[in-house]
């Protein structure tokens, strides 16, 4: 459309009122489409396809194969044909056998003692769409481990990475020599090598773990994890969830955007999966709460890009930054997570339903670019609750 404006401009108006009207066209196409329970009708053409979270600029362009692939790879001159996206699905569709889950450490002489690894995995983004990964304990991310403020903590690490590497603990109050920056506080962990850290959980609040060596290839890699200390004078919840995002560059036949690249060679535009907790929508668990419960959320930021991560229904209480509990928390329904920052919000859980929360970079709700729904969604979901809505 543009290019035919560029070439008769004198036509502009026309052309403009053209686009709107096959806009419209497009738009009563695929909602008579969706109306057929969404699935794809053989033969028909779409050029755009809105789904039921879809924007109005969503756009697929190209041969592209919605199942695996590299969305920016579409093929020129190729057929402009592709399925309709799927209606969102409630229910959250876990990868068998692959959760993050919180490890409890081993008590010895008062000090929790906890032991990580770091290794290469295949992690399944969704259910197969596996990506090179480097995790913690076979976790991605690596597990979350939750302290008391004041424990005396240990981790006993083991790289079994083909690289060096180390662990930062990033906003905790360590001592200098516990900061895990190789060359200046430590030495780099070699392959098939140990280090023990240990210092006191100080102060109170959501932080996180992860690589400093080679951090920008490491961290993408997928090597960091939720690190929660709970202060004694934080009230009651009766839920609490933590929400860590990042994103991947996943290349055809799994291979990750990081593989055979120097830094030149990476292109921090190119992300093409977007994960809450290691998985894309539908993969992402739900947060199930109970009626009447208080709830707590932890939005960690692991990866590069910022995320404005919107829930539905309700506006959430902004209570912490950085783990720094707020003196005046704050009501917002979208919060603006970047690179490395943490927001712990909470909420009473009042109004059953299942709400939507995702992020509203809504590029970031897709899967390769070509899936929507999917990437940085899940839902709160109440326990027993029977959804008016039923689906055709
Ligand atoms: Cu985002």
């Amino acid at each position: 459309m543009a290019k035919d404006q560029d070439q008769q401009p004198a036509r502009e108006n026309s052309g403009f009122i053209a686009a709107v009207v096959l806009m419209v066209v497009i738009a009563v196409g695929a909602g008579a489409l969706l109306g057929n329970r969404g699935e794809p009708v053989p033969g028909t053409e779409v050029a755009a396809a809105p789904g039921p979270t879809s924007t109005p600029d969503a756009h697929v362009e190209g041969d592209v194969d919605p199942s695996d692939g590299h969305g920016a790879s579409a093929g020129a001159g190729a057929e402009e044909e592709v399925e309709i996206p799927p209606q969102v699905e409630l229910a959250s569709a876990p990868v068998e056998g692959q959760r993050v889950e919180r490890i409890e450490p081993e008590v010895a002489d008062g000090v929790k003692v906890f032991t990580l690894n770091a290794e290469e995995v295949q992690w399944e983004l969704i259910p197969g769409k596996a990506v090179t990964a480097w995790g913690y304990n076979g976790q991605v991310p690596g597990p979350e481990l939750w302290v008391n403020e004041g424990d005396r903590i240990r981790v006993n690490f083991t790289n079994d990475l083909p690289v060096p590497t180390t662990i930062h603990w990033h906003g905790v109050a360590v001592p200098n020599e516990m900061d895990g920056v190789p060359g200046v506080t430590q030495d780099p962990i070699e392959p098939g090598g140990t280090f023990v850290y240990e210092f006191e959980a100080k102060p109170s609040g959501t932080f996180w773990y992860h690589s400093h060596f080679d951090s920008a290839r490491q961290l993408d890699m997928g090597l960091s994890g939720a690190f929660v200390i709970k202060g004694a004078d934080e009230p009651a919840y009766d839920k609490e969830f933590v929400q860590l995002l990042d994103e991947w560059i996943r290349l055809p036949e799994g291979r990750n955007g990081w593989e055979g690249v120097t830094h030149a060679g990476h292109n921090n535009a190119e992300y093409n999966w977007f994960t809450i907790n290691g998985t894309s929508f539908p993969a992402t668990p739900n947060m199930e709460v109970a009626e009447g419960d208080r709830v707590r959320v932890r939005i960690i930021n692991a990866g590069y890009q910022a995320h404005p991560m919107h829930l539905h229904g309700k506006r959430m209480t902004v209570v912490a930054k950085d783990g720094a509990p707020l003196s005046q928390p704050y009501e917002a329904d979208t919060v603006l997570v970047g690179s490395g920052e943490r927001y712990d919000f909470e909420f009473l859980a009042d109004d059953p339903g299942d709400w939507m929360f995702h992020c509203h970079i809504l590029h970031h709700v897709t899967n390769d670019a070509v899936i929507e729904p999917g990437g940085l969604m899940n839902f709160v979901t109440y326990q027993g609750h029977d959804n008016a809505y039923q689906r055709p």
